[in-house]
C-alpha cells in the first residue's frame, strides 16, 4: 500500500508526487486540507501519524515518511529504475545544490505557518506579505538562474537533459512564484527549463489543478 497524504497546491506534497510520476509508481490520494479555518493537518488523528501537523506525509509499505527531501531521496534509493540523482558523486552534489537552494532557502520563509504568523502575531497586512512571500522567491531565483547560467551541465533541465531532483522542486516553486505575481520573466532559464518539464507526463499529473482535491 502506497499513500500520500498532501494537499493539491502543497509545493512540498507537489515534489513527492512528481517524483513518484516519473518512477511510475501508484499511489492513494489522501488529501489534508491545509485552508486557514479548515486546517486539517492541525487534527489530532494526522498530528499522530505526523506530529509536526505538516504535509507531505508518505506511506510506502512498512515504510513512513515526513519531509519532502526525505521522502525524494528515500524513492530514489528505493526505487532506483529512474534516477533522479546522478551517480556521479560532483554531480550529485550539483543537484543537491540547486534543489536546497529551492527547498531550504525560498520554501521555509514562504510557508503556510510563516504567513499566518506574519499576518497574525505581527501583524503584517496582506500587501505587506506578499511583499515578503515575492522577494523571497525572487531572491533565491535570481541566485538560481545565476548558477545555471554559469553551469555548461544545465541543459534542457536543471541537469543535462532528463530530469533530476532539481526539477522536481522547481517546478512547484515556479507554480507558486505565479500565483503570487512573481515577475518569472526575469527568470528565463528557469522558464525555459519550468516549460520542459510541464511537457512530461509526470509533471503534468503532478500539478495542483490535476489533484482531486483541487477546488471546482
Ligand atoms: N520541509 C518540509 C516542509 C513541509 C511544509 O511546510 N509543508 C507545508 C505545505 S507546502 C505545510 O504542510 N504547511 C502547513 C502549515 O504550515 O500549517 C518538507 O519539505 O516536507
Amino acid at each position: 500500500m502506497r499513500k500520500l497524504f498532501g494537499y493539491f497546491r502543497s509545493s512540498a506534497a507537489f515534489r513527492v508526487r512528481i517524483a513518484l510520476g516519473l518512477k511510475g509508481l501508484a499511489y492513494e490520494h489522501a488529501g489534508i486540507n491545509l485552508k486557514p479555518g479548515i486546517s486539517e493537518q492541525k487534527a489530532d488523528s494526522y498530528k499522530a501519524l505526523n506530529p509536526q501537523g505538516r504535509v507531505p506525509f508518505l506511506v510506502d509499505g512498512d515504510v513512513s515518511l515526513s519531509q519532502s527531501p526525505a521522502i525524494l531521496e528515500y524513492l530514489d534509493e528505493a526505487y532506483p529504475e529512474v534516477k533522479l540523482l546522478p551517480t556521479d558523486m560532483v554531480e550529485r552534489a550539483r543537484v543537491r545544490q540547486l534543489s536546497a537552494l529551492v527547498a531550504c532557502d525560498i520554501h521555509p520563509l514562504n510557508n503556510l505557518s510563516v504567513l499566518t504568523y506574519l499576518k497574525g502575531e505581527l501583524g503584517a497586512d496582506d500587501t505587506a506579505t506578499n511583499t515578503w512571500y515575492c522577494h523571497w522567491i525572487a531572491e533565491g531565483f535570481a541566485a538560481l538562474e545565476a548558477l545555471l547560467a554559469a553551469s555548461g551541465q544545465t541543459g534542457k533541465f536543471c541537469h543535462g537533459d532528463t530530469p533530476s531532483m532539481a526539477d522536481v522542486y522547481l517546478v512547484p516553486q515556479m507554480w507558486n512564484a505565479r500565483r503570487f505575481g512573481v515577475e518569472v520573466n526575469d527568470f528565463p532559464i528557469l522558464q525555459r527549463i519550468d516549460k520542459n518539464c510541464c511537457a512530461i507526463e509526470a509533471f503534468k499529473a503532478a500539478a495542483p489543478e490535476n489533484q482531486p482535491d483541487f477546488p471546482q
